[in-house]
């Protein structure tokens, strides 16, 4: 089983308009996993980009619930918003998917995991196995979630993947981006790292600039995750937007940056 990231920055201009959805992208990448199926069984999970991303920051979802009535009311509502952009996006990708002849099905994150600061401490994962079992694809999604600690909080995708590459074993996690791999530096800046070993991330880490660009901490996050992924399956991190790319990761000889457990 081979599990799919499908980056905000891939499916969306996540510095454009709210909401905004390359349709084409999508529909492109769906063709390549068309390719492999049903001989490769495939979980997909997606990010916020245009959809989540706004809503979060607006809200101030990651703050959790207050004691003040007002403030906490405000952020209910944001929290039942977010949610609600999460799952146009998300319905936009089932539609793409069935287009292609793929069974997608989607799993609602928020009501499948409880969070404790962001992190996932509890997942119901009977559905998923099941549907995996019965040749669905289940698309799960960056959305809000029931939070131990605050109330309520953000699950990322990444944070998602984590915790299901520990409990189900993928024979590989694939990132689809908008660049070309794991970079030095910034991206253009820096070159492309092609093979990755786990006990380098935190020296990368710490040559990176850190500096939050979205509610769940971007690059930063996604290698912090890949870090405790790679305990469990390689991973991978491929641009999503270049033909070929998420072909070549699946089959083990794509360009990217690979991380070896
Ligand atoms: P989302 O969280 O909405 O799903 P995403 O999964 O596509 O989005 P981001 O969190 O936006 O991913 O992180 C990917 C972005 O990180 C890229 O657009 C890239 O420009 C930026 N980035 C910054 N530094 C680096 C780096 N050293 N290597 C790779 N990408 C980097
Ligand atoms: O884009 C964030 O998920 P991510 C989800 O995978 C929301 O980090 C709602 C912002």
């Amino acid at each position: 089983m081979i599990i799919v990231k499908l980056g905000g920055s891939v499916f969306s201009d996540k510095s454009g308009e709210p909401e905004n959805f390359r349709k084409e992208v999508v529909k492109r990448i769906a063709k390549e996993l068309a390719t492999f199926y049903p001989d490769t069984d495939f979980i997909v999970v997606h990010g916020g980009g245009s959809f989540g991303h706004p809503e979060a920051k607006k809200y101030e979802i990651r703050k959790g619930l207050p004691e003040d009535w007002n403030t906490a009311h405000f952020r209910r509502l944001g929290f039942t918003l977010t949610h609600q952009a999460m799952l146009r996006a998300n319905a936009l990708f089932i539609e793409s998917f069935v287009h292609e002849g793929l069974p997608a099905f989607s799993v609602s994150t928020s009501s499948v995991f409880i969070t404790e600061n962001g992190e996932v401490t509890y997942g119901d994962l009977e559905v998923i196995e099941r549907l995996l079992e019965l040749k669905f694809i289940p698309v799960l999604f960056g959305d809000v979630s029931v939070d131990l600690a605050k109330g309520i909080d953000i699950l990322s995708g990444d944070q998602i993947i984590t915790y299901l590459a520990k409990m189900l074993e993928p024979e590989k996690v694939i990132f689809l981006m908008d660049v070309d791999g794991i970079y030095t530096g910034k991206p253009g800046e820096g070159s492309v790292i092609q093979t990755l070993p786990p006990d380098e991330i935190d020296d990368l880490l710490e040559k990176l600039d850190c500096s939050a660009r979205d509610v769940t901490g971007g690059i930063c996050n996604k290698l912090r995750e890949a870090k405790k992924i790679a305990e469990h399956s390689e991973v991978w991190f491929v641009n999503g937007l270049v033909p070929g790319r998420l072909s070549g990761a699946i089959r083990g000889d794509g360009f990217g940056t690979r991380i070896v457990p």
